[in-house]
């Protein structure tokens, strides 16, 4: 039987591997055209990704990104609220990544179907907003906080500590009235991890997927992958596609990707070998 995960009004069928293309409101150097301009762009662009086969798209104002400078709670809604209302009628599922209750709230009033949180709904009535909507929701493991994270991560065995703090993330939702159906949890590569954890990560994802929720990845253009292959993030998409295929052959659900049809055609041949056994 084919797992579902209810994104609101849209069931994602888990019988193949999904691709949840990345859509960054970026506020600095590259638009002057100012806000407009700027939610201009992250629309053209998530149209796009979903033209190449995105199953779902992950709308972020940045809030929540490693090393980013932290945004007032205004200054978020300002960047996503705009991309919302220009993607309405997108035909995908909207995932929106933050940790705020407010904006969760305000995005799931203009149709954002997930909300991919990086803090797992610690804020206080996160877990609640999100209960109420029918919505999706990602649980994702961090050590520390974006600001700090990477600067030294320590861990006894990364990948117990990672489910445990998973399955009891998971636990809290389900508690608060989030239905199992809909949520995704994910390992949070580089959030608080040494390549080596990331490595270990991804080759025991089994012990993740044995959660029994989808499992969501996101290695695109990682700074592991610059570690492993000598590479720029401009330079990352032979490392990403194979980090998504190594992520989907060890059980992920759903891969998040700046390049969505590169990560389709890689997942495409996987499924076509796998069908034959
Ligand atoms: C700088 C470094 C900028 C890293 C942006 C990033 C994940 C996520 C991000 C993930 C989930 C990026 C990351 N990564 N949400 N948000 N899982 N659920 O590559 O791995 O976009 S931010």
């Amino acid at each position: 039987m084919t797992s579902v995960l209810r994104c609101g009004r849209y069931p994602l069928a888990l019988d193949r591997p999904l691709v949840m293309g990345i859509v960054n409101v970026t506020p600095d150097s590259f638009f002057d055209g100012g806000r407009h301009a700027e939610a201009l762009a992250a629309v053209a662009h998530a149209r796009r990704l979903v033209a190449e086969g995105a199953d779902l798209v992950d709308v972020g104002g940045e809030s929540s990104r490693p090393g980013a400078a932290p945004v007032s709670t205004d200054e978020e809604l300002g960047r996503v609220l705009p991309v919302l209302e220009g993607l309405a009628g997108l035909g995908v599922p909207i995932s929106v990544d933050t940790t705020r209750p407010e904006v969760m709230r305000e995005a799931l009033a203009r149709g954002a179907t997930m909300i991919n949180d990086i803090t797992a709904l610690a804020a206080p009535g996160a877990a609640e907003t999100v209960a109420r909507s029918g919505a999706a929701v990602c649980l994702m493991h961090m050590q520390g906080e974006p600001r700090t994270m990477q600067e030294k991560p320590v861990y006894g065995d990364v990948v117990a500590e990672v489910r445990d703090f998973l399955a009891a993330r998971a636990a809290a939702c389900v508690a608060a009235g989030v239905a199992r159906e809909r949520i995704v949890v994910d390992p949070g590569f580089s959030f608080g991890k040494t390549t080596a954890d990331n490595l270990r990560l991804l080759a025991h994802l089994d012990a993740i997927v044995a959660l029994g929720y989808p499992v969501l990845v996101g290695l695109s253009r990682k700074s592991s992958l610059g570690r492993i292959t000598g590479k720029t993030p401009d330079d990352r998409l032979p490392a990403s596609v194979a980090g998504a295929l190594l992520a989907v052959q060890r059980g992920a659900a759903i891969v998040r990707a700046h390049d969505v049809a590169a990560t389709r055609d890689a997942l495409a041949v996987l499924t076509a070998v796998e069908g034959q056994q």
